[in-house]
């Protein structure tokens, strides 16, 4: 694939995000760093600059607090016109001193970035010495999720807010906003003066989301005695399959620096067995959620339902199945919306409810891939980089037009294209 020009627009774009030890996510949307973002950015990075890759990766590391968990922002302390700010999330004990965060969790891309990014470094001894640096606080937030954010007996993963799952305003939540919940402190948004308020959240999600901010601050962090009486508490599809990439990618790493698995084989198949037991829907051919506190499943199909496909919890004839049903279900669709137009909570343009987005797609491309379905994640990439030359950078994309809706110049729609083009599927990687 020949794109030089698309190629110097998305590095421009990253250099224009660039604050130097980590990359914003947006220009004005998003001015702090970003958990799953800085991964995605990282990945991106790798290709241009491996140092520069190193330090947001390790900037981000370095908000990881004392029990493990790396924190969904790290608050830049220069910037005030984000909402919520820091002042919503109560210190804890288990914060890094001087390093403001808040105080939930994102899916768990990051170690499997530090794979990626570690495999573009040519030197092995820079990068065995990379790897065993960061090995023990990647471990660490690996085993934060087992640790702290297991509930029954199961090894799924619970979630807090919907925040954590990156998918803020997805259908699957819509239990939560329909419950009515509202904080008790006034606040005031700021995503709407930025973008247009269609694209973005209702004002009943960020009620939620706002009251769910209040119960988790005031509880302490302490997830023991959280998770017995939270509000939001699901098993999601998306989050856990991330999740057990991040695991399978650590004992990659643990391997390479002649550790034993940091998350043990019997311990991974456990969590498959879970996985594929608890939130498979056959009529579907899809993964679907789970509500922990109502104990049942979360009657909602969404692209979040193919991130198996990415973790590598299906085989290939069984991700085959499920994308060729989701895009059946999407037809006159760019691929992926992130709803499916027959569901009932799909809208074309409010963000993570349909529209297409460069991430999900990578992730699904990226996993068809190592299950040798070449053909499919090469046609998902390649439609993946001609919606960004056609519509430019956004944060995500009209399903039916293709046309550029949310935040501009968005730093993951540019990292992740850049991989795609440096790293073709079914290309070699750089040993
Ligand atoms: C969006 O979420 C933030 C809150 O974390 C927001 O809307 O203000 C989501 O798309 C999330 O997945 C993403 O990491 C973040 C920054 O791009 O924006």
């Amino acid at each position: 694939m020949n794109n030089p020009g698309l190629l110097q627009q998305a590095e421009a774009v990253l250099r224009g995000n660039d604050l130097g030890h980590y990359t914003k996510p947006s220009p004005r949307l998003y001015p702090h760093q970003w958990n799953w973002d800085s991964a995605f950015i990282a990945i991106g990075w790798a290709h241009l600059d491996w140092s520069r890759a190193t330090r947001e990766i390790e900037t981000l590391l370095a908000a990881q607090w004392t029990d493990g968990m790396v924190p969904h922002i790290r608050y830049n302390p220069a910037v005030t016109d984000y909402h919520p700010g820091p002042d919503w999330w109560r210190d804890t004990p288990v914060r890094r001193e001087g390093v403001i965060t808040s105080g939930i969790s994102q899916p768990p891309v990051l170690p499997t970035a530090v794979y990626l990014v570690g495999m573009r470094q040519p030197d092995p001894g820079r990068r065995r010495a990379w790897w065993e640096r960061l090995y023990e606080p990647l471990r660490q937030a690996v085993a934060y999720f087992p640790q702290h954010r297991t509930t029954g007996g199961s090894s799924l993963i619970a979630v807090i807010h919907p925040w954590e799952s990156g998918l803020d305003n997805s259908p699957r939540w819509d239990f939560a906003t329909r419950a009515g919940w509202h904080p008790t402190r006034p606040y005031r948004r700021v995503d709407t003066t930025i973008v247009e308020r269609a694209h973005r959240p209702t004002q009943a999600d960020y009620d939620m989301y706002m009251y769910l901010v209040e119960q988790i601050a005031a509880s302490g962090y302490d997830m023991a005695v959280y998770l017995p009486r939270a509000p939001f508490l699901v098993y999601d599809a998306l989050f856990n399959a991330i999740w057990y990439r991040a695991a399978v990618d650590l004992n990659r790493i643990a391997d390479a620096v002649g550790r034993p698995p940091a998350i043990s084989p019997d311990a991974l198949r456990a969590f498959r067995d879970a996985y594929r037991t608890a939130l498979w829907h056959e009529p579907s051919r899809l993964f679907r959620d789970f509500d922990v506190r109502a104990g049942v499943p979360i009657p909602v199909d969404t692209g979040a339902g193919l991130g198996a496909i990415y973790g590598g919890l299906v085989d290939a004839e069984q991700a085959r199945a499920m994308v060729d049903h989701y895009r059946r279900r999407c037809a006159g669709c760019r691929m992926i919306p992130s709803v499916p137009p027959d569901e009932g909570g799909f809208d074309p343009e409010r963000y993570w409810r349909g529209p297409v987005w460069v991430n999900l797609n990578w992730l699904v491309a990226r996993g068809l891939e190592a299950l040798g379905l070449r053909a499919e994640a090469q046609a998902l990439a390649e439609s993946t980089i001609a919606l960004v030359r056609t519509a430019g950078f956004h944060e995500y994309y009209h399903p039916h037009t293709g046309a550029g809706l949310g935040g501009a110049d968005f730093s993951w729609s540019a990292a992740l294209v850049i991989d795609l083009l440096r790293r073709p599927v079914g290309g070699v990687e750089a040993e």
